[in-house]
């Protein structure tokens, strides 16, 4: 699917996503949806399209086709044999969930233990050719009502971009995010951005790093947030002991499914560490996946699931996300995922299409 605009990050520029779509079903006449979130090229993981599609075919789909699954939550122990490749899992997993909540006449949000009727949201924007398009694309941001603006960062386009935000924009709810783009070398650099109030630095450091983040946690005021390094409750459990951050970035895809996330979310909120949802440029069905975990009551920080406007020119569900002009998405309390999904648009859009069947 085309972006509405190119999104661009320390570690690339996405123009088009391609993703993978999963379509579950059980015995009944109810279907279930789920998202790989992958991405083309291994730049934020290293997963892909192709290896996830080779994963799914080969070992994950053998592993549920004709199973009797009667709890979402097993769905995560018959993958468990199987190293790594996360969201190729999380996919189906979260399609299960669906299928399931369905069955059973629930929304997702409730099955999944989810309190809130509304959820707050944020908006992620990338880096720009100039501060500023970004300030417009800011000023846009917070007239749309999104409580909280994250800001991609990389050498170069930090410090700087930082202030020029602050300047123009006074104390607005603000963080940045480095996808990985820095090292223990910059420890100085990053102690700059101790002076602008940030909520919150993501990921700073290397992609599978907890050590240094530790390090660097200890020199700043600021708190750290992690993203790529948490693949699991495990690597939570190892951070929050290290303290290499004070917030989780719980994703999904890159955690495994929603069972590991409401782990880590489970784990986070006996520890006192704050979570929020990240995103992954989705679809409307991951979005919808996003937007039932975000209402776990530790959820305390506005996430990255944005409008399906800010993204796509049409999206694949019906109704579209949408943000109220004080920042929310009310959550649908309809079965499962609660969207409608919209097959001529998917389609539309589809280069390559597998059924299996037991
Ligand atoms: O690091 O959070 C990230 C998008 C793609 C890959 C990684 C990240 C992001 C975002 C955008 O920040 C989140 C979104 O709007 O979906
Ligand atoms: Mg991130």
């Amino acid at each position: 699917m085309p972006l509405k605009a190119p999104f661009e990050t320390s570690f690339g520029r996405i123009e088009e996503r391609d993703f993978i779509l999963v379509q579950v079903e059980g015995s009944g006449h109810f279907t279930g949806y789920g998202e790989v979130t992958v991405m083309a090229a291994p730049l934020y993981s290293e997963e892909t399209v192709g290896t996830a599609w080779h994963i799914l075919e080969e070992f994950l789909v053998p592993q549920v086709v004709g199973k009797n699954i009667n709890e979402p939550t097993e769905v995560k122990w018959l993958f468990q044999a199987i190293r790594g490749n996360n969201m190729a899992k999380a996919g189906l997993e979260t399609a299960i969930w669906d299928l399931l909540a369905k069955e059973r006449g629930f929304p997702l949000s409730r099955i999944l233990g989810g309190t809130r009727a509304k959820i707050p949201v944020g908006i992620s924007l990338g880096i720009e050719k100039s501060v500023s398009i970004l300030l417009e694309r800011i000023e846009k941001a917070l007239a749309e009502g999104y409580q909280r603006i994250k800001v991609k960062i990389k050498p170069g386009w930090d410090v700087r971009v930082v202030q020029d935000i602050r300047k123009h924009f006074g104390s607005i709810p603000l963080m940045v995010d480095a996808n990985s783009a820095y090292t223990l070398a910059d420890v100085s650099l990053l102690k700059q951005l101790d002076d602008y109030d940030l909520m919150m630095i993501e990921q700073p450091l290397a992609h599978d790093d907890l050590v240094d983040h530790a390090r660097l946690q200890r020199q700043l005021r600021t708190p750290l947030c992690l993203d790529e390094s948490i693949r699991s409750a495990e690597d939570a459990r190892k951070a929050i002991e290290l303290g290499s951050c004070r917030y989780i970035n719980i994703k999904i895809g890159r955690v495994g499914g929603l069972a590991e996330a409401k782990a880590i979310h489970d784990l986070c909120q006996r520890e006192g560490i704050g979570v929020w949802c990240g995103g992954m440029l989705e679809s409307g069905v991951g979005r919808a996946h996003n937007i039932a975990l975000t209402t776990l009551p530790n959820f305390i920080v506005p996430g990255d699931t944005s409008a399906s406007s800010r993204y796509w020119h049409e999206d694949i569900i019906d109704p579209e996300v949408t943000v109220s002009e004080d920042g929310f998405i009310t959550v649908s309390r309809d079965p499962g995922i609660g969207y409608r999904v919209l097959h001529d648009r998917i389609s539309k859009y589809t280069r390559l299409e597998k059924i299996f069947r037991n």
